[in-house]
């Protein structure tokens, strides 16, 4: 049966390409996911998008990624910085998690230095704008042992 792994953006994601250009670049949430979509079909692999700007509801699709999913790339946005919630959630499904981010985070005010999921991810991809995504979701294949080259 074909392996499904599950993309999650986090609050504000869904502005990527219309507001911020400078910070964000100019690459719409739409097209990412479309070339991410592509990126883990062309490994064989299915992967369902999902975005909010809510944390439970993001919480909601952790927990039930368990029953379909074999890992989750996330981009938790600014919740990567401030939710235990969500770390207690990703702890819980024990299921891999890669956590992604556009840009350099810890480039950027300190208070984007800690992320509290971190500790809690198979390891953190930050800093080269959409493609920290395809980086991600081969850095996930490449954990559950789904990369062809393996
Ligand atoms: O670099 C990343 O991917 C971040 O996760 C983006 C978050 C930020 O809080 C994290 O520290 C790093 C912010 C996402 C906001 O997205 C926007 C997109 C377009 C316009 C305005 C905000």
């Amino acid at each position: 049966m074909t392996k499904r792994i599950l993309l999650l953006h986090g609050p504000n994601l869904n502005l990527l390409g219309l507001r911020e250009p400078g910070v964000y670049g100019s690459v719409t949430l739409e097209q990412i996911n479309t070339r991410a979509v592509a990126h883990a079909a062309a490994r064989g692999v299915e992967l369902e998008t999902k975005q909010s700007n809510h944390e439970g509801v993001l919480i909601d699709a952790v927990h039930e990624a368990r029953t379909w999913a074999a890992g989750v790339v996330i981009n938790p946005g600014a919740y990567t910085h401030t939710s235990v919630a969500l770390r207690d959630a990703i702890s819980a499904v024990a299921l891999p998690v890669v956590e992604v981010h556009l840009s350099n985070v810890h480039a950027r005010e300190e208070f984007r230095h800690k992320s509290l999921l971190a500790p809690v991810c198979v390891g953190q991809i930050c800093g080269f704008g959409w493609r920290s995504y395809l980086l991600g979701v081969d850095a996930l294949l490449g954990h559950i042992g789904l990369l062809a080259d393996e």
